[in-house]
């Protein structure tokens, strides 16, 4: 795992084909702690091409056998996997927060989000479901199993360094394909992590190949491979289109989960304590940097003062600080780039008129002054057309739009260009029934917020959030593998499907 460590410095590797490799160019790249940038995590491969076809070929090698293990066993593997990460939790959710920022809370919660994957997909591989049916022919049965499909590239983003990670990896496992893992350049030593423990589990040599380096030298290079067959891509709608562009050419399956512009929706009757709760946990938790993160919140009318004082409130007592600090509540950015965005939409926000009610600043003085801190923002009277209502910041703001009923509500929650998720606020069991059914998103929520998927059911989004498929739950594997419908005849004679008349 790692090449060298000496006081200063760690050097990490590539994992190749069941070795820890350093990149062919040599070259390395810096992992630096967002929360105080003087803090050097470690130095990581910046790998090139070259890097990825020897991983992709490790990888064509080795499907060849795995694809022939027993599911069962595969899961097996997984399961003990799943184990070592209980043991480990609390130094993995450690090393992520050093990496990322976000509060240990939040990384136990992502390391636990690992877990409950790998326990709910290991224990697919004694199900991996297909279906019998009757055949409309005399003795002949028909059926249809999940094949496998052969080398699977992972692409990763930094908000869920080790969760994402899980939920694409363990189910191309268990399907039986082996896979190239390309984590984001902010988080590689969660992603290293994780590789690890599924090294120490039994994942046979060339099944999990992990290349850190460059999105784009990388990315490119995997969606070129011809042995590359699945891509599952997380990140931005911007790089996802050029994903599933790149990945067309050879007619790659590329599985895309991106943007989100989320909304929850509070009802005059809500229950407004627990709405105000719901807020600041989706707006904030992480930093807002979650592809579900609640970045608009449409008020009706008759509660809206009420509702934007308290949340105000609320938000302005927000602690922000170092995510190893149990007292922090809301940690850095991930980078200097995030960060950036962050400043540029809330001057947006400013310039288009909407009034800033709290927050609105870089932090940058005493403990703050060496990481990419913000304070928590929120806008209020902003409306619908707007550019803090429409786009993706993927930080800490808020954009809070009032409405004067569930169907005005209705239509500025849809009316954005992607759709991952939703919620509402309300007591009126009606309400609730009329958002869940018209809400064009891939997740929905009644009372809670927009955030807190769990792993056993679908997750993913609908318009620029996705490309029409699903992660998680039993729908992840449907991006892991194809169908095979197979008939066997055994009439001992010629039957013809859809001509010879039926022996009745
Ligand atoms: C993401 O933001 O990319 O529902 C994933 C949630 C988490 C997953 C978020 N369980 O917010």
């Amino acid at each position: 795992m790692r090449i060298t460590t000496n006081d200063a410095v760690t050097t990490y590797a590539n994992y190749i084909d069941g070795a820890w490799l350093p990149a062919a160019g040599g070259d390395l790249f810096e992992n630096r702690n967002p929360a105080n940038t003087d803090e050097l995590i470690g130095l990581f491969q910046k790998s090139t091409r070259a890097d990825v076809s020897v991983a992709v070929e490790a990888a064509a090698r080795a499907y060849e056998k795995w694809r022939l293990v027993p599911a069962p066993r595969r899961g097996e593997i997984l399961f003990r996997a799943a184990q070592i990460l209980v043991e480990r939790k609390e130094a993995l959710a450690r090393d992520m927060t050093r990496e990322m920022g976000k509060i240990l809370d939040e990384t136990r919660g992502d390391v636990q989000e690992a877990i409950d994957m790998t326990y709910f997909i290991a224990g697919e591989g004694r199900r991996l479901h297909g279906q019998t049916t009757p055949s409309e022919l005399r003795d002949k049965f028909a059926m249809s199993v999940r094949q496998s499909i052969g080398v699977s590239a992972i692409i990763t983003p930094w908000n869920f360094p080790m969760a994402i990670p899980s939920w694409k990896i363990v189910p191309a496992l268990v399907c039986g394909n082996t896979v190239v893992f390309k984590p984001a350049t902010y988080t590689p030593l969660s992603a290293l992590n994780f590789v690890k423990v599924l090294e120490e589990a039994g994942v046979p040599p060339g099944v999990v190949n992990f290349v850190t380096g460059g999105g784009e030298e990388i990315g490119n290079a995997l969606l070129e491979h011809p042995q590359v067959r699945v891509v599952s891509f997380t990140g931005s709608t911007e790089v996802g289109r050029l994903v599933s562009e790149r990945g067309a050419g050879s007619f790659k399956k590329v599985h895309l989960e991106m943007g989100g512009k989320n909304v929850i929706m509070i009802m005059d009757d809500a229950n407004l304590e627990l709405a105000v709760e719901g807020c600041l946990w989706g707006g904030f938790g992480t930093t807002g940097q979650r592809c579900t993160a609640a970045s608009r919140v449409v008020v009706h009318e008759k509660v809206y003062r009420r509702f934007v004082e308290a949340f105000v409130s609320r938000v302005r007592a927000l602690k922000v600080g170092d995510g190893l600090d149990p007292a922090t509540q809301m940690g850095p950015s991930v980078s200097q780039g995030q960060l950036e965005t962050v400043i540029r939409y809330v001057k947006i926000g400013s310039d288009e008129g909407a009034k800033l009610a709290t927050g609105g600043h870089r932090l940058d003085h005493g403990p703050f002054k060496n990481g990419f801190f913000h304070e928590p923002t929120v806008f209020v009277d902003v409306n619908r057309e707007m550019r803090i209502a429409r786009e993706e910041v993927f930080g800490p703001v808020v954009a809070v739009i009032p409405c004067r009923s569930l169907d005005e509500a209705v239509a500025i929650g849809n009316d954005v260009i992607y759709g991952l998720s939703a919620s509402i606020y309300t007591q009126d069991v009606n309400k609730a029934f009329q958002a869940m059914r018209d809400m064009y998103t891939g997740v929905f929520y009644v009372n809670a917020p927009t955030i807190g998927a769990e792993v056993h059911l679908p997750f993913g989004g609908t318009k620029a959030t996705g490309n029409g498929h699903r992660e998680a739950g039993t729908a992840a594997l449907d991006v892991f593998s194809e169908w095979k419908s197979i008939y066997v005849d055994f009439s001992g004679r010629l039957q013809r499907a859809q001509i010879d008349p039926a022996d009745i």
